[in-house]
């Protein structure tokens, strides 16, 4: 945090709210587990949303809906979805100042969030539960949602931003990764192929989470159960494809996403398969011949642009993405472009998978 916040008076915004500490493992947002009153702080991360308002009423929109189709579907809607906690002056979220903004979600009780897993179980599980957040949500009116970060996952636009970095080459490191650059660039002929679909209309365009890492789900602590999809920021208009290949890039690879030692880094077939099976058994029904088609190919997609991210802030100077050590985005990067490789070569066993499931 920039500057010294009184998190305790932060916490006295909210209603019940006593102790907490940092929790999680993400990215972006400072979150803190909020004592025995059930609450979960959010710091949100106002460099990347910087329009908490809109954000918050998407959110609030999406959650509502989804409220009512878990009731009508006969489940727990505590437990399903998340639920904002209100400021005691009935606000979504509090402000401090435009750099310290923070919301309270309840605490979803006995669940555990998974990092890493290569469990069939966890990962059908997973797959069904990205995949009915996609199934629920199918008929909510795409285009009434604010689009949060614009072009989120346009990935010729962020192989422009990468060509940009390169161009400004402001921490002054595009010397010392021209391997990295050269492969980003090279790869980039057939990053178009999703949002190509998306204007020809052969792809519909959805409300999807767009951040579908596995961590952004609440498993339940004894039957192992996806329970409840978090990390709703991202929620925006856009393609099945994008978290079906975001979820992939991270369960499907052998090792971490910043794993260092790159003979670790495969992609994983039999993942594949379960996580694939879960999701299909919400969304089967849903998807269009060519999503269908393009499913194998939005693996690769998703880890190339994550990759082409990962390297395009090494060389802005690590503006973007929380690093713990000096060269992380790098190692991030490489460990990205090692996957696409792999995810290449095994391109025709995933539309084999694809077509008899
Ligand atoms: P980030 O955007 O930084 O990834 P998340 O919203 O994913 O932030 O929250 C970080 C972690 O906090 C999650 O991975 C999860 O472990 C935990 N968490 C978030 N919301 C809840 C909640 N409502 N109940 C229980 N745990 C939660
Ligand atoms: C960020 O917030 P978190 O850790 O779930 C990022 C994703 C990236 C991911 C890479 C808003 O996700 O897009 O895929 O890191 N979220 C945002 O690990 O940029
Ligand atoms: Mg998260």
């Amino acid at each position: 945090m920039s500057k010294n916040i009184n998190l305790s008076e932060v916490l006295a915004q909210f209603v019940d709210a006593t102790v907490m500490e940092t929790y999680g493992n993400g990215h972006i947002n400072d979150t803190y587990s909020v004592g025995k009153a059930g609450g979960i702080l959010q710091r949100i991360n106002t460099s990347v949303f910087s329009n908490p308002d809109e954000l918050m009423e998407n959110i609030e929109n999406v959650t509502a809906f989804l409220r009512k189709k878990i009731e009508a579907e006969g489940g727990n809607p505590e437990r399903e979805t998340l639920c904002i906690m209100k400021t005691i002056d009935g606000k979504s979220y509090y402000k401090v100042d435009d750099q310290h903004v923070f919301r309270m979600y309840r605490f979803v009780d006995d669940t555990k969030t998974i990092e890493e897993s290569n469990n069939p179980k966890d990962l059908y599980e997973a797959g069904a539960g990205f995949g009915r957040f996609q199934r629920m949500l199918e008929d909510y009116p795409a285009d009434t949602l604010y689009e949060i970060i614009p072009d989120f996952h346009h990935t010729p636009k962020r192989v422009e931003a990468l060509k940009q970095a390169i161009a400004e080459d402001k921490a002054g490191r595009a010397a010392s990764v021209q391997k990295e650059i050269a492969f980003a660039l090279e790869q980039a002929k057939w990053a178009d192929t999703v949002v190509k679909a998306l204007e020809d209309g052969s792809v519909p365009l959805r409300v999807t989470h767009n951040d579908t890492k596995i961590n952004n789900i609440l498993f339940d602590k004894i039957t192992g159960k996806a329970v409840c999809v978090i990390d709703l920021d991202t929620v925006m208009p856009g393609s099945a494809l994008y978290d079906f290949g975001d979820a992939l890039r991270v369960v499907g690879s052998t090792a971490a996403e910043d794993e260092t030692d790159l003979d670790m880094v495969w992609f994983s077939e039999k993942a594949f398969v379960a996580f694939a099976k879960g999701f299909l058994s919400e969304m089967k029904e849903s998807l269009t011949e060519r999503e269908l088609e393009l499913l194998p190919l939005s693996v690769k997609l998703l880890t190339y642009e994550c990759g082409t991210r990962f390297l395009t802030d090494y060389l802005n100077g690590d503006t973007y993405f929380k690093i713990h050590r000096e060269h992380h985005n790098l190692e991030r990067a490489r460990n990205q472009f090692k996957l696409v490789e792999d995810i290449a070569r095994k391109e025709d066993v995933l539309a084999d998978i694809i077509k008899k499931l």
